[in-house]
Parts: structure tokens; C-alpha cells; sequence
């Protein structure tokens, strides 16, 4: 059911402490940690704890979570601190553009120069 840990998630697992990770930062909804193949100095993917595999699944299912995703980008950025040089939040979305977890999860990618198109 949307919303409901699903046991081969890899993602629940890490909300259930069953797979370790490096969290940043915790809040009632969602969990921020440390990408384990960081594409720039700072990179963490903020989730929601309940498992929806995607952000617009998200959207749809618990508007005020993916909201709650969302102010913790800014607030893991300010504790980066990159919100003053800037950052970038990515939802890859779907497996054509790189979606490999499909628990919904926000990129905070900041700390060095981000190239617009992104590739
Ligand atoms: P995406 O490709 O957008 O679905 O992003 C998934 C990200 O998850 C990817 O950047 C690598 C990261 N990742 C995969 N496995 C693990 C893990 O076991 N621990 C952590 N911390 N990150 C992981």
C-alpha cells in the first residue's frame, strides 16, 4: 500500500536503521543523509518516511510531506552552508533520467559549480 514500508526498498531500510547511513539531519516525516557516491562536495538526498516512488507520487498521496521534503533541502543547505553560493535540488524522476531508487528522495547538491542544461 503507497505509504507503507515496502521490505525490498532500500530506502525504508535505511528509515528503519536497517541499513546504515549518514544522517544529517532527522525530522517526524523525513530523513536526510549522505549520498553514498557524492557527485559534489555537498550531496544528500532528503526523503520522506513513508515510501511513495516518486516525488509526484508523493505530491498526490501526501502534499504536505513532499512540502516537509522540501524545507528540509533549504534547511540541509543552510547547514552546508551553500544556500549563500547556491545549491541545486534534483528529483530524478523514472529510470530514462536516472532514478535508480524508486523511493521517492530530493538531491542537495551544493559546494562547487552546477553547468545548466544538467546532463
Ligand atoms: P537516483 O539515481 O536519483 O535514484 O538516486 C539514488 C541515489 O542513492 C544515488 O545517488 C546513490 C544513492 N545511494 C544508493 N544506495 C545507497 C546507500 O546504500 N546509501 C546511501 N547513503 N546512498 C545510496
Amino acid at each position: 500500500m503507497a505509504g507503507e514500508p515496502q521490505a525490498d526498498c532500500l530506502f525504508c531500510k535505511i528509515v528503519a536503521g536497517e541499513v546504515p547511513a549518514t544522517i544529517v539531519r532527522e525530522t517526524e516525516t523525513t530523513v536526510a543523509f549522505r549520498d553514498i557516491n557524492p557527485q559534489a562536495p555537498t550531496h544528500v538526498l532528503v526523503i520522506p518516511k513513508a515510501h511513495h516512488r516518486d516525488a509526484a507520487a508523493l505530491a498526490l498521496a501526501e502534499p504536505q510531506v513532499l512540502a516537509d521534503v522540501l524545507a528540509e533541502t533549504g534547511r540541509v543547505a543552510a547547514g552546508e552552508k551553500v544556500d549563500g553560493t547556491g545549491y541545486r535540488v534534483v528529483f530524478n524522476t523514472g529510470s530514462g533520467a536516472g532514478q535508480t531508487v524508486f523511493h521517492a528522495h530530493a538531491h542537495v547538491l551544493g559546494g562547487r559549480g552546477l553547468n545548466w542544461p544538467p546532463g
